[in-house]
């Protein structure tokens, strides 16, 4: 389907919606990727890997065809441009409204409840280092 001659790739963590989001828009597009998660990730001290592949040192990171994307919106943005079929964002001005209007209540009060709620069953060690999550 994406005619790539180098696959694609994710950094991601599996408590972080931004990357989830991404991970979801890749499945529904049916655009074939692989993942990996970044070691240490939010503790200052990553890989030396993934400091290269992200200048801001945050998960998601969508690597293709030699580029590195950040930024699960600017993400979805390009995915939606690159891999029009199926599309994701309806054509109608204002239910597109609305469905960024949701990712928008997606990025902020959704995710600091659930990063509230992951606090209670993770280790410190898997604390993903948004200043927004509460302590
Ligand atoms: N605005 C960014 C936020 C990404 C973000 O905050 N990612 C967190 C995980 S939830 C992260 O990687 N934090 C690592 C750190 O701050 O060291 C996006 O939408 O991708």
């Amino acid at each position: 389907m994406t005619g790539e001659t180098s696959p694609i790739e994710l950094w991601e963590h599996p408590l972080s919606p931004y990357a989830q989001k991404v991970k979801i828009a890749l499945m529904e597009k049916g655009v074939p990727f692989s993942s990996k998660t970044p070691h240490a990730i939010g503790s200052g001290s990553t890989t030396e890997e993934f400091r290269k592949t992200s200048f801001r040192g945050e998960v998601p990171v969508l690597i293709i065809e030699g580029h590195a994307i950040v930024d699960s919106t600017i993400i979805l943005e390009f995915l939606e441009e690159r891999f029009p079929q199926p599309r994701l964002l309806p054509t109608d001005p204002f239910e597109r409204a609305r469905a960024r209007m949701i990712e928008e209540v997606c990025d902020t009060h959704f995710e600091a409840i659930i990063w509230r709620r992951c606090r209670r069953v993770c280790s410190p060690r898997d604390y993903c280092g948004n200043p927004r999550h509460p302590t």
